[in-house]
């Protein structure tokens, strides 16, 4: 940050009674100067390291520093909270990260501190300074940046959701915020085509978040100009319909009027009016990256006309003309930086590489393992169970029941659990539930009907049909502290969140190096079998979750697993997508009696169905109880024993319980709905072939969907999904072979 302290008078340097710029004194615009010069002088370092294959990536923020100052100047560290793009290497140095650390990221060192050698350069992650991890796919942190927004206003309606607590997540998930904390994101001009930035600008709008939208528009994204991405050339005429929001367009390469438009940004986020957008005229002088030249696509007059805006020689002038600092002054200054990053190369150069043998660290919480025995409770008696109130024994409780208590008795516990999806509150207009002219929703299929009148409204509440909003800004919130357990309606609507699913939540904490995670849950009603489901409301795919590391995956197949192992996701420490099949949510089979609010299942661990001597039947989901009926058939007609086994979690899955099993009976099928080809059984299969070739008696099976999608007439759905009979015959055949 820049000093407003008084300092000694050195040589060069021509102080001025007091006179300001924009409310910036001829002290703090040295130090401006200071840190622009430091952020162009690190990336021509860099580009000489690269060039010496020393480091393996540059990216530069260069033309991109007079924003940075400003926004560093306006803003403060380790109170508001920033997610910053790659260019922003100017801001990072303003709130505090020093060009020693910048430089161990750029070699990959065992001690950068933004990452431990795992991201590439310019990738900040600063903990202390509120800097949040950032990504590579453009505009991903828009929306994380929206979560965090939230945090503010949440905690000041729920101080006691701020309290650790020991025996799940809260106890290693630290939690703070301030009334009047700022939210900072910034991007390119070209990430302002990506969806997420209309979804991002959309809520932040509508909510009236204290969040700054910071475009860095340089007029090109890589070689594509502004006006092929931007509808009229000028993304400030676009956004400019959006109510609650102050904006800005600024020369971005003049620090001082930047900065200008950055305190009036602030104290209107401050003061609680609304968001803020800064649109910021800025150069590219070093094309893309050092993967880019771009004499290929822009010829040298235009490059010549940026060059005439350069922030730092702009700067330089201003700073002579102003008489703040003489030609000497100048010298001063940028030798002492100079002489700092040679000391800094030096020390990056001579530093470890991380150990090869700790790749596979922080992928999940070092702190709160969720196979674990703490994760291992019994349900409570079902004579301790409230009776009902005719004195009855109450009816068993299907899955969709069992998940809305769980809710519940977790909402009740932990306080820093917020609900949100699509449809998910009972009723958005509240005045509705109030006036008692409505009794309220609470999800399509029902699950969280209720919450939000139990809860309030500010705990369980309806977002727009907006996926990767959804998954976005559950991240940023959980980042916070927070314990979003969010839903996706429907399985086959998870696309628009693939990229926050698989590149952005479960990789928070690996990239920063366990500086920051994201424990969170996303609920997902998941599958077929629904007789008309057809194309769009049928769909699996768990496998391509359960491929993404840092991921946990949980797919019941009954109403007791439901609340134990929902319970366990909502407690653990990790993100957890809960799957829940819709076809079971309301099944007879595996109803159960309400379990109690403490009862957990540990993630990674079987149950045995049946116990059997001739096959091992490996499945989950809504084939168990299929896979049930042909091995019940089977017994009857054949005398052949299955034992069948419910993963129930498939990320942790238990592998031990299938070498047990297939040890036994020395036959193994694998069941699931999912079509056959490249699905979860392949992974099973490829185990089983692989480790436990002597125990085979026979070649590993798989029972599957066909390759295609679910139709929806009836007879084909029959004819596309596994049923009955096809697990029957495969376990025959497989049984006698
Ligand atoms: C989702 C995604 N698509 C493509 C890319 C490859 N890519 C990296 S930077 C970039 C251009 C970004 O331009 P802009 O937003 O204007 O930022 P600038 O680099 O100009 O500062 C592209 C296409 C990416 N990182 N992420
Ligand atoms: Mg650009």
């Amino acid at each position: 940050m820049a000093t407003t302290k008084t300092e000694p008078k050195a040589a060069g340097e021509i102080r001025r009674a007091a006179k300001t710029y924009q409310g910036l004194s001829g002290q703090q615009l040295i130090e401006a100067y200071r840190i622009m010069y430091t952020s162009r002088r690190l990336d021509d370092r860099e580009i000489l390291l690269k060039r010496q294959q020393k480091i393996f990536f540059q990216i530069s923020g260069a033309g991109h520093e007079a924003v940075g100052v400003a926004a560093g100047f306006a803003l403060k560290p380790g109170y508001d909270w920033f997610f910053p793009y790659y260019r922003d290497r100017a801001l990072a140095l303003a709130l505090g990260a020093t060009p020693a650390e910048m430089l161990l990221h750029a070699v990959g060192a065992a001690d950068d501190p933004s990452s431990g050698g795992r991201q590439m350069p310019s990738h900040w992650s600063y903990p202390k300074l509120h800097i949040v991890t950032g990504s590579s796919p453009t505009g991903t942190q828009i929306l994380h940046a929206v979560g965090c927004a939230e945090v503010p206003r949440y905690l000041a309606a729920h101080p006691n959701a701020i309290n650790k607590v020991e025996g799940d997540y809260r106890q290693f998930k630290d939690v703070s915020f301030e009334n009047d904390e700022v939210t900072y994101v910034s991007l390119g001009d070209g990430t302002t085509s990506e969806g997420e930035f209309w979804e991002a600008l959309n809520t932040s709008s509508n909510l009236k978040l204290p969040l700054i939208f910071v475009v860095e528009d340089n007029g090109y994204a890589i070689s594509v100009p502004v006006e092929v991405q931007t509808a009229g050339g000028n993304i400030s005429r676009l956004v400019s319909g959006f109510p609650n929001f102050h904006f800005e367009e600024v020369e971005g390469t003049d620090p001082v009027e930047t900065y200008a438009a950055f305190a009036r940004s602030v104290a209107y986020c401050r003061a609680g009016h609304g968001p803020a957008f800064i649109h910021a005229h800025v150069i590219r002088p070093y094309s893309h990256s050092l993967s880019d030249d771009e004499r290929l696509y822009r010829p040298d007059a235009e490059r010549q006309r940026d060059a005439q805006r350069d922030p730092i020689t702009r700067t330089q002038m201003f700073l002579l003309r102003e008489g703040i600092l003489d030609e000497n002054g100048i010298n001063r200054v940028e030798k002492q930086v100079d002489d700092e990053l040679q000391l800094a190369v030096d020390q990056a150069l001579k530093a470890s590489p991380p150990a090869p043998e700790t790749v596979m660290r922080y992928i999940y919480s070092p702190d709160l393992d969720p196979t674990s025995a703490a994760f291992d409770t019994r349900p409570i008696a079902p004579s301790a169970e409230p009776a009902a109130t005719d004195g009855k024994k109450p009816a068993p409780k299907t899955m969709a029941d069992l998940i809305n208590a769980t809710l519940r008795d977790e909402m009740k516990r932990d306080e820093r659990i917020v609900i949100f999806g699509e449809d998910v509150a009972d009723c958005s207009r509240e005045q509705y539930l109030q006036q008692k002219l409505v009794k309220g929703k609470g999800g399509v299929f029902k699950l969280t009907n209720g919450l939000q009148m139990e809860f309030g409204s500010d705990r369980v509440f309806n977002s727009p049909i907006a996926e990767a909003s959804i998954v976005g800004r559950a991240t940023g919130m959980a980042t916070r502290g927070l314990k979003p357990v969010v839903e996706i309606q429907f399985f086959d609507y998870i696309w628009p969140a693939m990229m926050q699913l698989r590149s952005e939540l479960p990789l928070i904490r690996w990239r920063s190096n366990n500086g920051f995670s994201a424990p969170c849950v996303i609920r997902v009603a998941i599958g077929g079998y629904l007789t008309g489901g057809a194309i769009y409301h049928s769909q699996c795919g768990e496998s391509i979750f359960t491929h993404i590391p840092g991921l946990r995956v949980v797919f019941p197949s009954n109403a007791l697993d439901a609340a134990g192992l929902l319970r366990t996701a909502i407690r653990c420490d990790d993100p957890v997508l809960f799957l829940e099949h819709k076809r079971l949510y309301r099944e007879t089979f595996g109803r159960a009696a309400y379990p109690g609010p403490d009862y957990m299942i540990p993630f990674g661990k079987a149950r045995i169905v049946q116990p059997g001597t001739d096959l091992t039947v490996i499945t989950y989901g809504a084939v168990v109880p299929r896979a049930l009926q042909a091995a019940q058939k089977l017994e009857r007609e054949q005398g052949l024993k299955v034992e069948l086994l419910d993963l129930r979690c498939l990320n942790p899955f238990d592998w031990d319980a299938i070498v047990t099993s297939v040890r036994k009976t020395n036959r193994a099928l694998i069941a699931y709905e999912d079509t056959l080809s490249w699905g979860y059984g392949a992974e099973i299969a490829s185990r089983v072939a692989d480790g436990m070739f002597d125990s085979l008696d026979a070649p590993v099976r798989r029972v599957a969907a066909k390759d295609v999608f679910v139709a929806y007439q009836p007879i084909l759905e029959d004819a596309i999904l596994p049923q009955t009979s096809d697990l029957y015959r495969a376990m025959k055949e497989l049984a006698e072979y």
